[in-house]
Parts: C-alpha cells; sequence; structure tokens
C-alpha cells in the first residue's frame, strides 16, 4: 500500500479490507457499458455501516472522490470509476437484517443481489416484486440508485414505490435514516423519495426497508407473432382490457434472431418480424377464457397472427428467456443503448416518428428493438459493425441520440426511462428536463456534496 491516502484510510479504519490489484481495479471499476477504462484508487469494501462512515470522513479530509458500487450490471456508466476514484463497494454488506410481519417489510443491507431479496421474501411466503434478468447479479442498492424498473412495472411500479425506508451516510459521512418504514410521513422533504433514482450523487445508500407484498395469483405466459409494428398498441389494448397483465413486453425477429444464436428454441415453426411476451393471472376459468378471447380477437382483426400459451413452469420459462436473454446475446456485439420512454397513449406516433428517424439515421447498422412497451418504455440497442471502431460507432450513434432526443422532448418523454443518466446519457439530460429544473438539481448537489465528492461526473457537470 503505496499511496499515503490509502495508507492513512488503513489508519482511520483498520478492520476495512481494501483491493488494489490491478486485476479487481479493473472489474470494480467498471459496469456493463464497458466503455470507459477503469482506473480508480482502490477498493473499499466494508462491512458495517461506521466503516462506510469512516470512508466518508477519510474522503473528506484526502479529498478523494467516492463511487458507490453495487453489482454494476448498469448500462449507463453510472458505476464507473475512471479518475483516481475510491470505489466504495457494497458487496460485503449483502444480507436482510430484519422483517416485521405487521409491517410486511424486510431490512436490507444494500449490497443484496435483488434475487437474494426475492427468496428471502418468499421464505415469509410474500414477494419483492421488483424483477428483471439482472436479478442475479443487481444489487438492491444499485436497483435504489436508478429507480430500477424491469418487467413487472405495469402492475407493480418501479423501485420507489416499494421502498419505505433509507439508511444512507452522506458526503461528511453523517448517518440519515429517512422515513422509518412509514405508510404515512407528511413532514416535509421526502429526502428517502430524492435519493432514489440520483445514482449515488447525493449519498452512500447503506440500508433499505423495503415492502413486501402478496404473491401474485397463478398466471400464465403467452408469447404472440405479431404482422406490424403499426398493431402492436391495438394488441396491448386489447390483452390490457381483458386481462389482470403482470407483463407486456415486446422483440423484433432480430433480437430473437440473436437470442436463437445464443442456443434457444425457436417458439413458431416460421419466422414473424415481431412478438410479444405476456403474463396476465389465469387463476380460474373466467380468466383462461378471457385470455382465448383477447387471442381470438386479435387473430380476427389480423392484429396476432400466432401464438402459444405456456402449459408448464418451464415451458414459461423458456417463453421468458427469449425476452430476457436479448441483452446477453447483444453484448458481443459491444452496442449502443437506448432506454426512451412516452406516455403510453403517445407510444404509437412516437413509435411512427422514431422508426422513419432511425431507419435514415442508421441505414448501415443493425438496430434492435425490443421493451416494456406496456410502460412506455423502448430498448432500441445499435449493433457495432465489426469494422468500425467503437470510437467511431459511439460518435455516429451519438449524433443520432441527438436527434431522438428532439423527438422526445416533442413528445414530454425521457431519455433514460429506467437504466439512469450516469456518464452516457448526461450530454441529453435536458431534453428531458427544463433548464430551471437543472438548475435545481445542481443546487441539491451543491447542498448534499460541496465538494462534489460523490459520484462526480455522473448526472450532470458541476
Ligand atoms: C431489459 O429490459 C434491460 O432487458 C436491458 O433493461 C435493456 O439491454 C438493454 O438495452
Ligand atoms: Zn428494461
Amino acid at each position: 500500500m503505496t499511496d499515503s491516502r490509502l495508507a492513512s484510510l488503513h489508519q482511520a479504519c483498520p478492520d476495512l479490507r481494501l483491493k488494489t490489484d490491478p486485476a479487481d481495479l479493473e472489474h470494480y471499476g467498471r459496469d456493463w457499458t464497458r466503455r470507459w477504462t477503469p482506473a480508480p484508487l482502490a477498493v473499499a469494501l466494508p462491512s458495517t455501516v461506521e466503516q462506510v462512515q469512516a470512508v466518508m470522513r477519510w474522503s473528506a479530509e484526502h479529498a478523494v472522490a467516492v463511487v458507490p458500487s453495487g453489482g454494476r450490471t448498469g448500462l449507463s456508466g453510472g458505476a464507473v470509476a475512471a479518475n483516481g476514484e475510491l470505489v466504495l463497494s457494497l458487496e460485503r454488506m449483502n444480507k436482510a437484517v430484519a422483517y416485521d410481519a405487521v409491517d410486511r417489510t424486510m431490512v436490507v443491507q444494500a449490497g443484496m443481489p435483488l434475487e437474494a431479496l426475492h427468496n428471502a421474501a418468499r421464505e415469509h411466503g410474500l414477494i419483492y416484486p421488483v424483477d428483471f434478468a439482472a436479478r442475479g447479479s443487481c444489487t438492491i442498492g444499485g436497483n435504489i440508485a436508478t429507480n430500477a424498473g424491469g418487467i413487472r412495472v405495469i402492475r407493480y411500479g418501479n423501485t420507489r414505490e416499494w421502498v419505505a425506508g433509507l439508511k444512507v451516510v452522506t458526503a461528511s459521512g453523517e448517518l440519515l435514516e429517512l422515513n422509518k418504514g412509514l405508510i404515512k410521513n407528511s413532514s416535509g422533504y421526502d429526502f428517502r423519495q430524492l435519493m432514489i433514482g440520483s445514482e449515488g450523487t447525493l449519498g452512500v445508500v447503506v440500508e433499505a426497508t423495503v415492502r413486501l407484498t402478496d404473491p401474485p395469483p397463478a398466471s400464465n405466459v403467452m408469447l404472440l407473432a405479431l404482422p406490424s409494428f403499426e398493431v402492436l398498441m391495438q394488441v396491448f389494448a386489447a390483452f390490457r382490457a381483458r386481462l389482470q397483465l403482470q407483463a407486456f413486453e415486446f422483440f423484433t425477429e432480430r433480437a430473437l434472431a440473436h437470442v436463437l444464436a445464443h442456443g434457444a428454441q425457436p417458439p413458431f415453426e416460421q419466422v414473424h418480424p415481431y412478438y410479444v411476451v405476456t403474463e396476465f393471472a389465469a387463476g380460474d376459468e373466467a380468466q383462461e377464457a378471457a385470455a382465448m378471447a383477447a387471442f381470438e380477437d386479435c387473430m380476427t382483426h389480423g392484429w396476432v397472427v400466432d401464438g402459444v400459451i405456456s402449459a408448464s413452469d418451464a415451458q414459461a420459462a423458456q417463453l421468458w428467456r427469449l425476452r430476457e436473454g436479448i441483452t446477453e446475446a447483444l453484448a458481443p456485439h459491444t452496442p449502443y443503448k437506448n432506454d426512451v420512454s412516452v406516455r403510453i397513449s403517445a407510444m404509437p406516433a412516437f413509435l411512427e416518428r422514431t422508426q422513419s428517424l432511425l431507419r435514415q439515421a442508421y441505414p448501415h447498422f443493425e438496430v434492435v428493438w425490443f421493451g416494456h412497451i406496456g410502460d412506455g418504455n423502448l430498448h432500441i440497442n445499435i449493433l457495432k459493425p465489426a469494422d468500425t471502431t467503437s470510437a467511431e460507432f459511439v460518435s455516429q450513434c451519438e449524433q443520432v441520440t441527438r436527434l431522438l432526443a428532439q423527438v422526445l422532448a416533442e413528445f414530454d418523454g425521457s431519455i433514460s426511462a429506467e437504466h439512469g443518466i450516469g456518464l452516457v446519457k448526461k450530454g441529453y439530460l435536458d431534453s428531458t428536463r427544463g433548464a430551471a429544473e437543472i438548475a435545481l438539481m445542481k443546487a441539491v448537489k451543491q447542498a448534499f456534496d460541496p465538494d462534489g465528492r460523490l459520484n462526480p461526473d455522473k448526472l450532470f457537470d458541476p
């Protein structure tokens, strides 16, 4: 440990685990974007809240920036440490610390993986309903940092809805206890909600009190084949009118082709241009009949040309894999990712505009569309051609994103629906947030972190 700042951190907090091996610096210094070269000073792995407080006091004393770090599955560069920061990994603080059957809440440390929280809730006959494909690696602290959404938002909302309290260590090392699990609390500014979605720029979330709920009724999964993009919202309306939807996700033939190339089984004999995977309550005959009626209605209108319904949990998982496997299947192609949203009512017009924009803008790049269409959230992945350098590719894509951001502004949409702004989207924040709003965001940052030590460069420039 040659760096004198690290020697004094060790002195201030002798039990704190520190890593400085080049392989660790690389591993902990980057997220799934892989666009920046990681270069942190070191990685701290605290095991207690007190250690996190000691790290923040040390950071103040030595003017070292800190990047709070969860599972680093983020897609916006929100957990990248590329400038000599200390990575503050919460991975050792990964346990459930309390459960209250009356409140139906669980207190969990921020480094707990989402899937571990799902399992812990199930042990009490309840569920934590926020869910998405990175569940095994992402952590609840990271979910809170981006107000993570995922595949069940249509039924349960985003992470924000499920956080009843937070413990947060501030830039100066104070411990804030926010909302303390209350359902009703009309006592001024709600800093808990401010912390959710703040991407580690205002404080370090160390513990969360999350709400749990009853498991959903038995459900079925259906995969639908659609002849065109134009009918997508009609199919959504037909299903939503008749069924209690748990999920309504879409993807294109290109997306499916990549997942199949990754080893999944083709769902239909024929290839179709668009697909929907939907999950809905099917606990009784009436609900099952309603599902068939929705399907037949769509077939009669020509909005759906084929379909398959899950006959077992294993088949449901197989159908889900076709949607959930997309990110992993695309990863080898170094995709440039857009994660945009508009109101559902604006979706048909927005889709038309965006499709024609991207067709013109990307004549030579493969563009893969998928997403949580029932939430008005599209993921548009542009794949890097093998013969284009990363820098050239990103710069071309950024020019198109500027045009996309203008369309989003016209539609009152968002440049980041659920992945966060991080480093990737900060150049487009003003397409979603007004100038007065951004000025106030900066004033809030100044109040919580006057020397700009918490996750610097993310969200906006000072
Ligand atoms: C999903 O919905 C994730 O699968 C990842 O938000 C989206 O890879 C993406 O662009
Ligand atoms: Zn998503």
